[in-house]
């Protein structure tokens, strides 16, 4: 668990400099679901660079598409694609563009307009309902992104077809682009929601791989509903002035930035092995 939290900050790293190089990013987003993409690439998901072609891997969706840099480098990370690649993001012709898109090994939907993912992913549950499939579904949502009213269409069918082989996750750092996501449109008592909806609601510190691992070996016990893990999260987590600040949800560090932000990253990375 420690090499996870260590490997996290690692991975943190790639994504700071994805960001730096290409002038353009998530930073926020990217670093508040980056323990999320860890815990499900790094044991949670039936899915390697080696099944990726097996009808009965398990599926993932980033909905909350704006922060494909951390979807990035986990695969790189992984070895759905060399890490050369990661130089490449939003450069013209390249296909790491600026939001998921499926041309990608390893990425399995185009996503970025926010609202999408989890009725797709309710899709790709049901089906592997209808054909006995063993895998699993997952999803990770912004928790401004849960504005979108398409989200609750979603929510409704995943309860109505007792999709227990799904599991949805909220970032919930409540931030959205422009500010606290209370100050936009209050997302508190997501449990009543979601539990209202058929859900079955745990809870996580979603910047702690071992809490996010017990829910997510819980929702695997769950019969007969879907799983919502209302993650905990901070925006921004792991550099000090990048942390809780909305204009960080799309701001480039400039050269002195980089250098500090490079400096802490290394030195929790330190401190977790
Ligand atoms: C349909 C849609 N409307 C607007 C946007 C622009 N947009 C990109 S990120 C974002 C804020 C998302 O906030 P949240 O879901 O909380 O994500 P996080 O805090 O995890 O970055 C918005 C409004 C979008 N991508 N899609
Ligand atoms: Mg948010």
């Amino acid at each position: 668990m420690e090499n996870l939290t260590a490997k996290s900050f690692e991975i943190r790293q790639d994504i700071l400099d994805i960001i730096y190089r290409a002038k353009a990013g998530h930073i926020g987003g990217d670093f508040s679901v980056c323990d999320i993409l860890t815990a499900l690439y790094y044991g949670q998901m039936n899915v390697s660079p080696e099944n990726i072609h097996d009808p009965n891997r398990d599926r993932f969706v980033l909905s909350k598409g704006h922060s494909v840099e951390a979807l990035y480098a986990v695969l790189a990370s992984r070895g759905f694609f060399p890490k050369e690649d990661l130089k490449t993001v939003s450069q013209y012709n390249s296909k790491y563009i600026g939001h998921p898109n499926n041309k990608v090994n390893g990425i399995e939907m185009n996503s970025g307009s926010l609202g999408h993912g989890l009725s797709v992913c309710v899709g790709m549950a049901l089906a592997g309902k209808m054909n006995n499939a063993p895998y699993r579904v997952y999803t990770v949502m912004g928790d401004g992104e849960l504005a979108e009213g398409s989200v609750w269409e979603g929510a409704m069918a995943a309860g109505h077809y007792k999709l227990d082989n799904l599991t949805a996750v909220i970032d919930r750092n409540r931030l959205q682009i422009s500010g606290s996501t209370e100050d936009v449109m209050t997302q508190d008592s997501q449990d009543d929601r979601w539990r209202s909806f058929g859900w079955y609601v745990l809870h996580a510190v979603g910047n702690d791989i071992r809490s996010l691992n017990a829910a997510f070996d819980k929702a695997k016990t769950i019969k007969g509903k879907p799983t919502m893990i209302i993650a905990d999260t901070i925006k921004g987590y792991g550099v000090s002035f990048i942390q809780n600040s909305a204009p960080w949800h799309h701001k480039v560090p400039t050269e002195e930035e980089y250098k500090q932000a490079t400096q802490e990253l290394s030195q929790r990375r330190a401190q977790a092995i």
